[in-house]
């Protein structure tokens, strides 16, 4: 070989040695920057979870899921409950009876009207599992939602009850109340002092001073009833909005008062009685009750009419699981037929139990001032909730009553 191509051999030769080290000898594994994460292949904005993409409702547990009912932990009934009742409504051996048979201890507390219930109540009134309201002030807290609905699982015995007290207008169906017990409200009188007990409500409204019940009278203290017995005495609805028609009892009312010697909802039959006094405006039961016991007192409807009414059991907005069937316990006691007929045939109010009237006594279940006949109910008249215009009954009894 030529030297000069010697030369040119070597020289080629370290150019290509040279080229080698310049590349490493493994360029294809180093990361190559066109392997690096694309910008196009970073999370995107619209990647992110949309709105959309939240678990929708639909795929929350369904009801059907959650866990069933009998699943939840057992309620006991409460060791005691407390009645709140109008006074001498119960047999005195009612409660030990319940006590007995359940367990359960009963306390009473008592008011004297439905105003009186209803304004403790909307007043947040606590610790009572039983109240014992009329129909129309049923229909007023039920309106409030003042009232708890029964659990009729726990009221088997509520099949006892007559058919016609199913399907009251204030409470078709039983949801919140049980009807307890029903009765008239009319004029009783003391039979040894009194032979002509006045027939007509005029005889209460325009007493002379030479009547013997001038001033020995009591009129109930009670707006709708006392207005209704005027309302009925001057021939007008007892439930009427007549602004007209309802100044004219009130004046008719404020004029009676001289003769009567009070306004009272507790003592007039034992002021009956006692002889104290000898005509008063009041219950059907609360008088024939009063009889058995002094034997001198008797009981009637005027022959304009009267009022009838229907109060019932029901629990109070409030009350604790354990007092609820605690209470509903008591309502399915006092619809057993056999206390049905112990309570009606003691206080002589009527039963609204079939099956307690089946097993009573004759002298109860004909009793016609207990049930009147159709000739006296004809003239019977139930007090109507009024709503707003209930206000303008109690201003005018707030007038009756302030007037000298
Ligand atoms: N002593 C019990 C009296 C019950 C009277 N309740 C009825 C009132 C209707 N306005």
């Amino acid at each position: 070989m030529q030297r000069k191509h010697l030369f040119a051999l070597i020289a080629i030769l370290i150019v290509a040695v040279m080229a080698l080290a310049a590349c490493g000898g493994q360029t294809t594994e180093a990361p190559a920057p066109t392997e690096a994460p694309k910008p196009t292949e970073a999370p995107k904005p619209t990647e992110a979870p949309k709105p959309t993409e939240a678990p929708a409702p639909t795929e929350a547990p369904a009801p059907t899921e959650a866990p069933a009912p009998t699943e939840a932990p057992e309620v006991k009934p409460a060791d005691e409950i407390v009645v709140y009742n109008w006074s001498d409504y119960v047999h005195p051996d009612m409660y030990t009876i319940f006590t007995e048979r359940t367990g359960i201890q009963i306390g009473e507390d008592n008011f004297s009207s439905n105003e009186d219930l209803l304004a403790k109540l909307q007043g947040g009134a606590t610790g009572y599992s039983i109240i014992v309201p009329s129909d129309y002030t049923v229909a007023i807290m039920i309106e409030e939602g003042l009232l708890e609905e029964l659990n009729h699982d726990n009221i088997p015995n509520l099949k006892n009850l007559d058919p016609e007290f199913t399907k009251l207008y204030y409470d078709p169906g039983n949801k919140y109340c049980v009807p307890y017990l029903w009765g008239t409200t009319g004029l009783g009188y003391n039979t040894e002092l009194l032979d002509n007990p006045p027939q007509s409500w005029e005889s209460v409204f325009k007493a002379k001073e030479s009547d013997p019940w001038f001033g020995r009278m009591t009129l109930l203290d009670d707006v709708r009833e006392v207005f209704s017995a005027a309302l009925i005495y001057l021939g007008y609805d007892n439930n009427t909005q007549d602004e007209a028609q309802l100044e004219e009892a009130k004046q008719l009312l404020i004029g009676a008062k001289k003769g009567v010697s009070g306004f009272d909802n507790d003592n007039y039959e034992d002021l009956i009685g006692s002889g104290e006094n000898l005509l008063a405006h009041g219950w059907s039961g609360d008088f024939l009750q009063a009889a058995d016991e002094y034997g001198n007192i008797n009981y009637y409807i005027p022959e304009e009419g009267g009022t009838i009414w229907i109060d019932n059991m029901c629990i109070p907005k409030g009350v604790t699981p354990e007092q609820k069937l605690a209470a509903e316990m008591y309502i399915n006691f006092v619809l057993d037929p056999e206390i049905g007929k112990m309570l009606g045939e003691y206080n002589y109010y009527a039963t609204p139990n079939k099956d307690a009237l089946a097993i009573a006594d004759p002298e109860y279940k004909e009793n016609p001032l207990v049930f009147p006949p159709e000739e006296i109910r004809a003239k019977l008249r139930f007090i109507k909730p009024l709503g707003e215009f209930e206000s303008v009954y109690q201003r005018m009894w707030d007038e009756v009553k302030s007037a000298q």
